[in-house]
């Protein structure tokens, strides 16, 4: 059985978020905790705990994600963002369902914490 996670209940309509993007694919919504003036989360519908669980079947599916946080952070007005998918607890996932964080609005330290 697939894991309840706060995102699967969005998706489910369950908890409501602040959505900006969906297709048959994906979701896109405002980040509850935004730390920069765009911060915005892109889910897939199908569930997949993270990264490390993908397969290669998932190919188009991932290449979708990324098409798509581009053209969300363009619809944003950004010409400057960062794309961040946090896998595992050790690099800051806490939510278990794969997570494209689409960061920008400001200016962007590098390396990350
Ligand atoms: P990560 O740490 O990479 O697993 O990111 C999870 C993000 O999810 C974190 O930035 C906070 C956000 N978040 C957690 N709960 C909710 C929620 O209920 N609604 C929304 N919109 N975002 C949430």
């Amino acid at each position: 059985m697939t894991e309840e996670t706060i995102f699967s209940r969005i998706l489910k309509g369950e908890i409501p978020c602040d959505e900006v993007y969906n297709d048959s694919v994906c979701v896109a919504f405002r980040d509850i905790q935004p730390q920069a003036p765009v911060h915005i989360l892109l889910i897939p519908r199908k569930p997949m705990r993270s990264l490390q669980d993908a397969e290669p079947e998932d190919k188009e599916l991932l290449g979708h994600l990324l098409l798509i946080s581009s053209k969300i952070a363009q619809q944003q007005g950004l010409d400057n963002w960062r794309t961040v998918i946090n896998t595992g607890a050790e690099a800051g996932q806490t939510v278990f369902h794969l997570h494209l964080h689409i960061i920008g609005g400001r200016e962007l330290k590098w390396p990350p914490g």
